[in-house]
């Protein structure tokens, strides 16, 4: 059954107090996969949830920063690139860390797993390091009119799409002399090409020898990360309410940053990236741009918008989401995130059309379920044919389909006998697991 397999893909990528995203691919623990894979964590094992989360926040910098690698010393040097000899840093806890960061979805995450078996004593101890995160954002990487910025495509989480094709021109590719491992565990047409790898060392090399401090040619407002920023202060207004404490602040800064995103993200329909260092919009068709339904304090001309470009040029109600227009040039059904259906853009974008459209929420739960049913826990999926792409057994796939399921059911799947199909993946050894899902 699905939900088992689910749940032996996280039992096999668990490292004892966290989730690797993938065991060949990706073996140390990353920022946004161990909020998702919490979310997942949470309809089954709760204690994994939090257990995941305070892991991370372990790691968590002095300034408050959550580096998006938090690396296992145990795992060889080289088994992933860039490892630790790469980014020389070290979180006060001795942990070495990358040195950049990815989309705040922690409180969400936090918020949920609570939901999930109820635990203030969690909630007061995650509260303050949530809110630190948010500290070094606005300390960091606000600008005056209240956007937050990033300094690395890794940062947005969704590393190659084409809306970072213009400022990445920005950067210098001088030869910097690494190993790709990441082609090793999938095929070179699926993953960024060594051009744009050239690009992504450069820059991440210039920010780590300013200290970490100084946005260097890659400076952009990105609005799904934005819009994480958003999410995470509504949902901390609800954290402090539960720890006794003033959620005001909270519900003060994310109506700030919707209406700074409304007022210079917004346009033609989609939210959309912009350059800092030319003052530009960068127009592109990115998923990403849809995220702000999330908001919950989107205003309702500007989530009927979005929907309707959801609708015509993301073919939203064929229930799988694309992460970029197939109606764009540079539209790609199988590389990284140039095209390809993640599960998790997906899933943040039906949390903003459950309250908002029931109607279009339920066949994107559909859609999700259905592609991971068809072709199993893969990283990414062509959205035309539903083949599966990238990596397997990754890990956030199968922890939001256990939070898809626990919310919407498994009434809309199609997979003959609910099996997964295409290819077998190493799903761990522990066949009692199943046994305690609850959904
Ligand atoms: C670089 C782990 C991460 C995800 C990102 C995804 C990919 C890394 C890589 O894998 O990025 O951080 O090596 O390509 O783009 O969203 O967090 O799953």
């Amino acid at each position: 059954m699905i939900l088992r397999d689910a749940v032996r893909v996280l039992v096999a990528n668990w490292d004892g107090s966290y989730t690797v995203p993938s065991r060949r691919l990706y073996p140390h623990q990353w920022s946004w996969d161990s909020a998702f894979i919490a979310i997942g964590h949470a309809r089954w094992a709760p204690r994994r949830a939090r257990s995941e989360l305070l892991s991370l926040f372990g790691a968590q910098w002095a300034d408050g920063r959550v580096p998006h690698i938090v690396f296992n010393p145990k795992v060889p040097d080289g088994a992933y690139f860039p490892g630790p000899d790469f980014w020389q840093t070290r979180a006060p806890s001795g942990t070495a860390t990358s040195g950049i960061i990815q989309p705040p979805v922690h409180a969400l995450a936090a918020w949920k797993t609570h939901l999930a078996e109820p635990d203030p004593a969690f909630l007061r101890r995650i509260y303050p390091r949530l809110v630190a995160q948010q500290e070094f954002l606005r300390a960091a990487r606000r600008s005056p009119e209240g956007l937050i910025s990033i300094v690395h495509p890794w940062e947005s989480g969704m590393d190659n799409s084409p809306a970072w094709d213009l400022p990445l021109q920005a950067v210098q590719d001088r030869p910097v002399g690494f190993v790709r491992r990441d082609l090793d565990a999938v095929a070179a047409d699926e993953r960024p090409t060594d051009r744009d790898y050239e690009r992504y060392v450069a820059l991440a090399r210039d920010y780590r020898d300013s200290g970490y401090r100084r946005p260097g040619a890659f400076h952009v407002e990105d609005p799904l990360f934005n819009a994480a920023y958003g999410v995470a202060e509504s949902t901390l207004a609800k954290i402090a309410e539960v720890c006794g404490l003033d959620p005001e602040p909270h519900e003060r800064e994310a109506a700030a940053v919707t209406a700074a995103m409304v007022e210079h993200l917004f346009d033609g329909g989609l939210f959309q990236p912009r350059d800092l260092n030319t003052g530009r919009l960068i127009h592109s068709a990115s998923a990403a741009g849809l995220t702000p339904l999330m908001l919950p304090g989107l205003p309702d001309e500007i989530a009927d918008a979005l929907i309707g470009t959801a609708l015509d040029r993301f073919a939203l109600k064929d229930g799988v989401l694309p992460s970029f227009s197939p109606s764009a040039p540079e539209f790609d059904p199988v590389r990284y995130w140039r095209g390809p259906s993640w599960v998790n853009l997906s899933w943040l974008v039906w949390q903003g059309l459950r309250d908002r459209r029931p109607d279009l929420a339920a066949p994107l739960a559909d859609g999700m379920l259905n592609v991971l049913m068809h072709s199993g826990f893969r990283e990414y999926f062509d959205p035309l044919t539903f083949r599966g792409h990238g990596c397997w057994d990754f890990s956030w796939s199968a922890a939001l389909l256990l939070d898809v399921v626990a919310e919407h059911g498994l009434n809309g799947v199609s997979a003959p006998g609910g099996e997964i199909g295409e290819e077998p993946g190493g799903v761990g050894e522990r066949d009692d697991v199943g046994d305690q899902v609850v959904a």
